[in-house]
């Protein structure tokens, strides 16, 4: 089925097709949790949650695979590179109290994905400990078993955790569509060129489009009765 797209229409193959919500957890999304204690403004990321729930639930009603991920790290820290830890330069790193328990410590509250787009069971968590969804998870040998070689990709932020997989998956082989209205950062103009450098030079890492278009796409069309 051809999905309006940019740079063009995206061909979603149903048979070969997963969902991939990157890192919706309460750390990133949530008022009180690590990134609104860094400044930021959740509401930025906020407003991915409404279309990113419309989208799972026909993506779910349609019977087609999720998968969701979650940036952080083991309890002793054992898997965090001291230059990671050390970024940021502040008081309160990963690893530390924060307001939500450990920041990005798997386990801890603010680690966990946000309620509204909580994982069914069998649904795959992927638990990554970098940027990208492939770097030091499962996550390619999962796809590969199931026969998956398209990714729709929701999630935050745009140009970090979304763009790095989206770049991660093209190299693999991997055909992405970016659900734009799904995707999310704490700087609007970041959000911009993001999801501007996935579909530029003719999709050089993928395309782009609404959530309208996907859901359109993949939800049962109304049956024609005829007459009675
Ligand atoms: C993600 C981040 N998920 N911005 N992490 O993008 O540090």
């Amino acid at each position: 089925m051809a999905i309006p797209a940019e740079p063009y229409a995206f061909e979603l193959r149903p048979d070969a097709v997963a969902l991939l919500i990157i890192d919706m957890q309460r750390d990133f999304l949530e008022p009180g949790g690590f990134g609104a204690m860094l400044g930021n403004d959740v509401g930025q990321l906020r407003r991915t949650i409404a279309p990113n729930q419309a989208l799972l639930a026909a993506w779910r009603a349609a019977g087609l695979p999720v998968i969701h991920t979650r940036e952080g790290h083991r309890p002793d820290l054992s898997d965090l590179p001291p230059a990671k830890k050390a970024r940021g330069n502040g008081p309160t790193t990963i690893g530390d109290a924060g307001p939500m328990g450990r920041i990005l410590v798997r386990g801890e509250p603010g680690h966990d994905i946000i309620p509204e787009l909580y994982p069914l069971p069998g649904e795959p968590v992927i638990d990554k400990p970098g940027k990208g969804a492939f770097f030091a998870t499962d996550l390619h040998a999962i796809l590969h078993n199931r026969g998956i070689s398209q990714l729709v990709v929701t999630g935050v932020t745009t140009e970090v955790c979304v763009n790095t997989t989206v770049r991660e998956a093209n190299d693999r082989g991997f055909d992405c569509l970016v659900v734009a209205d799904c995707c999310g950062s704490y700087f609007p103009e970041f959000h911009e060129m993001g999801l501007r450098m996935i579909k530029a030079q003719g999709g050089i890492f993928g395309w782009v489009a609404p959530s309208g278009a996907v859901i359109a796409a993949i939800e049962p069309k109304t049956q024609y009765k005829g007459a009675a």
